[in-house]
Formats: C-alpha cells, sequence, structure tokens
C-alpha cells in the first residue's frame, strides 16, 4: 500500500477503535445498572444519557469509520493503485469527524438522550442531528473516491473481474448509498427544522418509516464488510483457499438487491401501515436470509479447504486443525459460531407472530449482539490485528493478549446473548432502566439471569480492555517491519476468467431503486394522503 494510503487508513481506523474504548466504558456500567447493582452514579437520566451515547459509538461511528478504513486498504490493495482524490478523501474524512464530535457533544452534555434510532417525538439538541447528518455526508465522500478509483482501474481492464475483496466494498457502498437517503430525507425534512424550531410538529410514524427504510440496510453494511473479510482474509490466514469466487459474488450482489425493501420487518407491531405490505417486507427478508445461508456453506467449505491442507482429519475432526491460536483466524471462527445463533434468532423476529412475543424486550438486544456486536464487531478487531501493524509498519505486540481476547468476547457474549434472550421471551422489556418493577414476581424471575447478563459485561469489558491495550502496545512500541504486503485468498480452482454479469454493478443498483419504489412509493404515498396529527417534541431524560 502507498504510504499516503496507508495514512489515510490508520486516521479512520484510529477514529473508529477510539470511539469503541469509550463506548466500552459505558457498557460497562449498562450492564451492571440492569443488574440493579447499586452504582454511585446509578440514575434514569444517567443511564439513557449512556445507551444513547454507547449505541451511537458502537454502532454508528465505530463501525462507520473501522468501514471506511478498511475500504480504504481493500481498495488500495484490491485495484493495485492509490486512491483516486486523496485531498477529497481528506475533507470527508474531517467532515464525518466533526459531525461526529458534535453529535457527541449533544449526548454528552445531556441534551440527546433519544438513544441510536433516535425515535421522535422525543427530541434532541440540533447537534445532534446535524452531526449525524455531516458524519453521513463524510461517509458518500468516501464512497465517491472509492467509486472514483474503481472507475479509474476499469478503464483500464474492461474485461476483467474486479477483486474479490473490492466487489464486497463496491456492494457496501451500494447498499450504503440506497440506505441513507432515507435517513438524509429524516435529517433534512423532519428531525433538523423541527429541533431548530423552524416547525413545531413532527410526523412520528413517517420518521419511523424513513427511519427503518435505513435501519434494516445499515445491518448490511455493518455485515458486507465482515463477510469480505471471512471469504477473502479469513481463508487465507488460514492457510487455505476460497472454496467458490463466483458464490461469493452472487452473495454480494444479492445483498444490493434485498437489503432494503425490508424495512418494515422493524415496524410489524406500528400502527398505520397495513398487513400487506408488511407481508410484502416479510418475504423479502426471507429472501435476504439466502446470502447468508450461502455464505455459512462458502465459508465453512473454505476453511475446511484450509484444515484438510494442514492435515485435518474426520467429518469434524478437521476443526481442531484450524490455527486457533491466530486471533484474526479464531475471532472469524467465534464470530461465525454466534452469528449462527443470531442469524436463526433474526429469522424468528422475521415472522409476524413470533415478532409479537419478541418485540421490544430484551429478546432483541441478545440477537444484535450477536450479529453487530460480534459477527462485525469481533471480525473488525480480528482484521485490526491483521490489519493495524501492516498499516502503521511495526509488529503486533502483546500477542498473549490478542489470542486470548476473543475467546473472552465468545464467553462474554453467550453469556450476555444468552440471558437476554431468556428474559427477553419472559418479558424483559429492552432500554428500561428500573428492571425490579416494584420487586413484582415476575421481575423478580429475570433477577439471575440479568446477573448473568452482567457478568458476561464483564467478561466483554475484560475482552475490549485487552484488545485497545493491543493496539496501542502496536502502535506505540511494536517492532518496525517491512509493511508486508495485505494478502487475500485465490479461489480454489484458479483465477476467475473474464467478467460476468455479476461484476457488473449498475445493472443491479437499477433493480435495487426498483424494488425499493415498489416496496416503499405506495405505503409512503397513502400515508402522506391520510390526515396526519403532528407531535410537539419531548425531552424525556
Ligand atoms: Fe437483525 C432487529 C431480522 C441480521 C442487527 N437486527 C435488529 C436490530 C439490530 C439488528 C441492531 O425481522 C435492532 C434494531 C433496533 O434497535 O430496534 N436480522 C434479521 C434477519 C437477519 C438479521 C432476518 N440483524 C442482522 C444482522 C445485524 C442485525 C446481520 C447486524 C450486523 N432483526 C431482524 C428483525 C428485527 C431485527 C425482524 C426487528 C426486531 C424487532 O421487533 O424489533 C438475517 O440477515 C440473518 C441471516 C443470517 C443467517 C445465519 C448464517 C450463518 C452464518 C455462520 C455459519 C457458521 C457456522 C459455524 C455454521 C441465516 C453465515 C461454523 C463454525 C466453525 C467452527 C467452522
Ligand atoms: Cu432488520
Amino acid at each position: 500500500m502507498t504510504l499516503h494510503d496507508r495514512k489515510l487508513a490508520t486516521a479512520h481506523m484510529a477514529v473508529g477503535l477510539a470511539a469503541f474504548g469509550v463506548a466500552t466504558f459505558m457498557a460497562l456500567m449498562q450492564a451492571l445498572s440492569r443488574a440493579n447493582l447499586d452504582l454511585p452514579w446509578r440514575s434514569a437520566r444517567m443511564y439513557y444519557l449512556s445507551v444513547t451515547g454507547h449505541g451511537v459509538l458502537m454502532a454508528i461511528v465505530f463501525t462507520t469509520f473501522v468501514i471506511m478504513g478498511l475500504g480504504i486498504a481493500f481498495a488500495n490493495a484490491g485495484l493495485g493503485r492509490p486512491i483516486r482524490g486523496p485531498k477529497l478523501a481528506w475533507l470527508g474524512f474531517w467532515i464525518a469527524f466533526v459531525g461526529t464530535l458534535a453529535a457527541l457533544w449533544a449526548i454528552f452534555v445531556g441534551k440527546a438522550s433519544v438513544l441510536y434510532t433516535f425515535y421522535p417525538p422525543m427530541q434532541a439538541h440540533p447537534a445532534f442531528y446535524i452531526g449525524l447528518t455531516l458524519l453521513v455526508v463524510g461517509s458518500w465522500v468516501w464512497c465517491g473516491v472509492i467509486v472514483a478509483t474503481y472507475l479509474d482501474w476499469r478503464r483500464e481492464h474492461r474485461d476483467q473481474p474486479v477483486a474479490l475483496s473490492v466487489h464486497g466494498m463496491l456492494a457496501t457502498i451500494a447498499v450504503w448509498c440506497i440506505a441513507t437517503v432515507g435517513v438524509a430525507i429524516e435529517m433534512l425534512a423532519q428531525l433538523i427544522p423541527w429541533s431548530l424550531g423552524l416547525v413545531d410538529t413532527i410526523d412520528p410514524l413517517l420518521s419511523r418509516i424513513l427511519f427503518w427504510y435505513f435501519g434494516h440496510p445499515l445491518v448490511y453494511f455493518w455485515l458486507i464488510p465482515a463477510y469480505v473479510i471471512w471469504y477473502t482474509v479469513a481463508p487465507k490466514a488460514a492457510g487455505g483457499k476460497l472454496f467458490s469466487d463466483p458464490l461469493a459474488r452472487l452473495v454480494f450482489v444479492m445483498f444490493i438487491l434485498l437489503s432494503t425493501p425490508v424495512g418494515f420487518h422493524h415496524q410489524f407491531m406500528d400502527p398505520g401501515i397495513s398487513a400487506g405490505w408488511k407481508m410484502l417486507h416479510t418475504v423479502n427478508t426471507l429472501g435476504i436470509l439466502f446470502p447468508s445461508l450461502v455464505t455459512a456453506f462458502t465459508v465453512v467449505a473454505s476453511l475446511e479447504i484450509a484444515a484438510r491442507l494442514r492435515g485435518g482429519r474426520g467429518l469434524l475432526g478437521w476443526i481442531t486443525a484450524l490455527p486457533w491460536g491466530d486471533p484474526l483466524v479464531s475471532s472469524v471462527l467465534l464470530s461465525m459460531l454466534l452469528f449462527a445463533v443470531g442469524g436463526i434468532g433474526g429469522a424468528i423476529n422475521a415472522a409476524y407472530g413470533m415478532n409479537a412475543v419478541v418485540h421490544n424486550t430484551a429478546w432483541i438486544q441478545g440477537h444484535f449482539h450477536l450479529t453487530v456486536g460480534t459477527a462485525s464487531a469481533l471480525t473488525f478487531m480480528g482484521a485490526s490485528y491483521w490489519l493495524v501493524p501492516k498499516l502503521v509498519g511495526r509488529d503486533l505486540e502483546l500477542g498473549l493478549l490478542a489470542k486470548v481476547q476473543p475467546f473472552l468476547w465468545f464467553v462474554g457474549m453467550l453469556l450476555f446473548s444468552i440471558a437476554n434472550h431468556i428474559t427477553g421471551v419472559m418479558g424483559m422489556p429492552r432500554r428500561i432502566y428500573e428492571a425490579s418493577y416494584g420487586d413484582s414476581p415476575v421481575a423478580q424471575s429475570w433477577e439471575g439471569l440479568t446477573l448473568m447478563s452482567a457478568l458476561g459485561g464483564a467478561f466483554l469489558f475484560l475482552s475490549a480492555s485487552f484488545f485497545l491495550l493491543v493496539m496501542l502496545g502496536t502502535v506505540l512500541a511494536g517492532k518496525r517491519n517491512e509493511q508486508p504486503a495485505l494478502e487475500f485468498a485465490e479461489p480454489v480452482n484458479g483465477q476467475l476468467g473474464a467478467r460476468t454479469v455479476l461484476d457488473r454493478f449498475t445493472p443491479w443498483v437499477v433493480v435495487a431503486v426498483v424494488l425499493v419504489i415498489i416496496a416503499y412509493a405506495y405505503p409512503l404515498m397513502s400515508h402522506l394522503q391520510m390526515e396526519r396529527f403532528g407531535s410537539p417534541g419531548f425531552q424525556v431524560f
């Protein structure tokens, strides 16, 4: 990688990992608070400030900056050329960074305790909405420079398939650009004017529709880069090959098509959207399970190839031949194990009847800590062990902590998620500060499990601390190295020949936009034609 692009990627990774570090402290406090442990500073106001800070820092800031860092590294390495428009790329970084600081200021002074979904009529300070909008604008600049770099490469390689890692990042960009239209409209047309006092009231249902138009594809914005690492980096690091390159490309294309027209599966319990449209989004949701099921097959097959090349034998015995001591490989393996559970949980959420049982309960936080909190976050930590030493030109330090860390995360998440899934089904709501309900017998029945969840939180805190220590140790004290190249897995049956339809993006994006129009145009129009009553803003906490 060129020196400039290494710096650019490092800056993005650094902001992402710093956000992760701050959010980790808040997570510990929340886990203890949910178990009703008497912390000196415990109050509803602190709790909701912390949950908002944790959610925004982890789910929005950590993920977005790390994904941008990975995208720069993958584009530079996969296309074999520097990023086009370096000045513009830095401008995008600074816009996103300043926006992030503005939003965090609003959160930490207690003027934006609206949680990471910022549902109105809860109202935040304008700096929160404007800041998050700038973060998205910065990410659009990043999308622009990566796509421009790709187009330069494409002009010189008309008939060649692009590197799989870049294919996956371009799919991520396509999903992100389609998705962020929803939140941009919500911010510009509704939340910002309302928070500035230019209008008095807001239509909460319209906001929720626009938010979830964005909110579901957001989860694939987090997931696809993790899949890129599972497909292209992990098999190589494990000593193997990719089982099927075309299947991987098919997966990325399916995400472009089906990530967005599914948002109503977050709104099954909302009034005002008719059952038929909820049904259509359910069918699409079942469709979007398919690329993940293909991924389960293809990535496991690739890892099996690696294990057998290392001498692994037997029907399942090969699993022990995998290099579990390599922190990248173990992070991916453990992410996959937990994602298998989290993904099945997703299918349960997507069933209307089951959703009525789990919606707004602790089950949901169990679900998303296995998905974004493990499949994405643990994979990004594993990828940092692989990438950051190459970016900063230093060897990984504190290797023993790095080896242990993914396992601590796995144990912590098991305790946390099992407990939350069960308490959810037992009726414990999500996002509540006070879980004792005046010592009612139902609430008492949750108690052992909330302690188990808090114990999980402690493991996670330890794991996160180890990760951050390794990163700091590497950057500050690692032995200087020769900046080895980024290496990606080769397909088992050799390089692909000519470019196929899976390697073209424009037609798939057009189909994706048509699907979005089919899924959203009518319900949105009929909602806008109804007589609607707005709500003033509330600062609840
Ligand atoms: Fe979800 C709620 C449905 C995937 C994140 N989801 C959420 C929320 C978040 C989230 C953050 O239908 C809460 C939002 C909020 O705050 O209100 N989700 C799904 C479905 C999938 C799914 C159908 N979710 C994700 C991913 C996320 C994520 C990915 C983040 C990265 N989700 C829902 C629904 C709700 C929801 C409803 C609303 C609930 C409500 O009522 O509020 C699917 O994409 C899942 C597909 C995945 C699979 C698993 C494939 C398995 C693999 C691993 C194989 C590994 C093996 C082990 C076999 C089918 C790829 C190998 C091991 C070795 C050792 C070799
Ligand atoms: Cu969803």
